[in-house]
């Protein structure tokens, strides 16, 4: 009985989510949060900033293809991506499988993450240990996006919710400051949070890239590991439209072979529940 350690990742809406732990493999805390990967039992490999579910082994596929191949296959030819956050490495992996990507920039706030994700969950994190075109930068993605002076094809904010070092992401000057070094026809994903749980966030940071982009769009995916299970992404760019300039034809051309990503699954996850839909009127262009 008292071998029988659970984690819950508890919800201020008085729920939680419990996983049986056999093992925990990385405790520490760092300047930003504290950092652990455990070994469930279901769910294989798990990191957990503050106590908060970043990725399972089990299921970061289904996150990882959506905030990766949904832009980089709506972008007729993107070459040079950024991602701010991310720190697992498992967005970074999914973006250097497109052949046509010559260079990957990571910018990580959060050493300890990428420490402990290359030591315990290489199936995410393998690619931090080296890649000819991933530059991985351990700094603040905020300050990165405010002083660099290179344009991205692709931004993507692989985030924490905001609260604590991933609150910046989730305001206007951060936004601005992205805007300034996305190239012409480029566009920006960020992590969009639970469409139950979070509405008053999704209309925040809906109302911020509707300010500052010409088309904003929220998409939704479900998976077994962040509360309530279906969550979201926002999408926006100054002209590309997900829908109208996807062109499916290049999945399958490119030979990638994914286990949640298909072309259909790209168009229905701009399908929205009428509830988000409603909660975020005016602010998207999702059909
Ligand atoms: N990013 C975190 C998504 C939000 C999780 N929220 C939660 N469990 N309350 C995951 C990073 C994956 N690369």
């Amino acid at each position: 009985m008292y071998s029988d350690l659970w984690i819950e990742e508890k919800h201020e809406v008085g729920y939680g989510m419990r996983y049986k732990v056999e093992n925990v493999l990385y405790s520490k805390k760092s300047e930003f949060q504290t950092v652990d990967v455990v070994e469930t039992k279901g769910h294989g490999r798990m990191l957990l900033n503050d106590g908060l579910v970043m990725v399972t082994e089990r299921d970061e596929f289904v996150y990882h293809d959506m905030i990766t191949h949904v832009p980089l296959f709506v972008h007729p030819n993107p070459k040079n991506v950024l991602v701010i956050g991310g720190g697992d490495g498992g967005t970074a992996r999914e973006v250097l499988r497109h052949p046509g990507v010559e260079k990957c920039t990571m910018v990580e706030i959060d050493g300890l993450v990428c420490e402990a994700c290359m030591e315990f969950i290489p199936q995410t994190a393998e690619v931090l240990k080296g890649h000819d075109k991933l530059n991985l930068i351990i700094g603040d993605g905020v300050k990165f996006v405010e002083e660099t002076t290179e344009k991205f094809d692709i931004i993507i904010v692989d985030s924490t919710d905001p609260i604590g070092p991933a609150a910046p992401l989730f305001g206007p000057e951060f936004y601005g400051n992205v805007k300034k070094c996305l190239a012409d026809n480029g566009i920006v994903v960020s992590q969009g949070e639970s469409p139950f749980f979070n509405g008053d966030i999704q209309k925040s940071m809906l109302k911020v890239l509707n300010d500052a982009f010409e088309k904003t769009f929220i998409y939704n995916f479900s998976n077994l590991s962040y509360p309530g299970g279906l969550w979201s992404f926002t999408f926006a760019s100054n002209g590309l439209d997900p829908l109208k300039d996807f062109d499916e034809s290049r999945v399958e051309k490119s030979g990638l072979d994914f286990q949640y990503y298909n072309t259909g699954i790209h168009k229905a996850a701009f399908m929205l529940p009428t509830f988000e839909k409603k909660n975020l009127a005016g602010l998207i262009q999702n059909p």
